[in-house]
């Protein structure tokens, strides 16, 4: 099932989220919604937060052609990052066509587990160690703006919540 995705300024998205505990059919069902609704809108990661679940669980997917790699990582934990820095011009399906340059280790070390519970570690590079560390923030309420100067931060949440207007007047409507 496509859940839908919250979109910045909202309370739910500035919050840290909880460490996963029960392994049950529930998780399942949520980390198949959270890949549907990736590969929906289309994005190269998810994270649970931004469709409302306050919880540790991100998904993933940065192959750009070929074979597919859905990732689940549930409590993931950068153990260990890289001392060189790689720029990406980032965007958050939760900031909807906004994108700017973002400055973030090249490298980072992962710990996590399925959604099995299965201890997992990778070591993650390219663009697929911007999305991992952009996911992470997600479950500790920080959005990619917060590392932008106020200026344009203020500018896309401006933005943001002018969309936010849009939209709810045009479900009324
Ligand atoms: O789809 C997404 N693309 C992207 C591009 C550059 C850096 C990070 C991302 S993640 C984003 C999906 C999203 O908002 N995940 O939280
Ligand atoms: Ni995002």
């Amino acid at each position: 099932m496509i859940r839908p995705i919250l979109i910045h300024p909202d309370p739910r998205l500035k919050k840290l989220c909880d460490p996963v505990t029960e392994f049950d059919a529930d998780l399942a069902v949520l980390a198949k919604d959270m890949l549907e609704t990736m590969y929906d809108a289309p994005g190269i990661g998810l994270a649970a937060p931004q469709i409302g679940v306050m919880k540790r669980i991100l998904v993933m997917d940065c192959v750009k052609e070929g074979e597919p790699r859905p990732m689940v990582l549930v409590n993931p934990k950068i153990t260990w990052a890289s001392e060189d820095l790689g720029v990406y011009e980032e965007g958050c399906l939760s900031i909807p066509d906004q994108y700017a340059e973002v400055k973030r280790p090249a490298e980072v070390r992962v710990e996590w587990v399925d959604e099995t519970g299965k201890p997992q570690e990778e070591q993650f590079s390219g663009l697929w160690a911007t999305c991992v560390q952009h996911e992470i923030d997600h479950l500790d309420g920080k959005l990619f703006i917060d590392y932008l100067g106020p200026l344009k931060r203020q500018m896309i949440t401006r933005k943001m919540e002018k969309l936010k207007r849009e939209r709810a007047r045009q479900a009324q409507a």
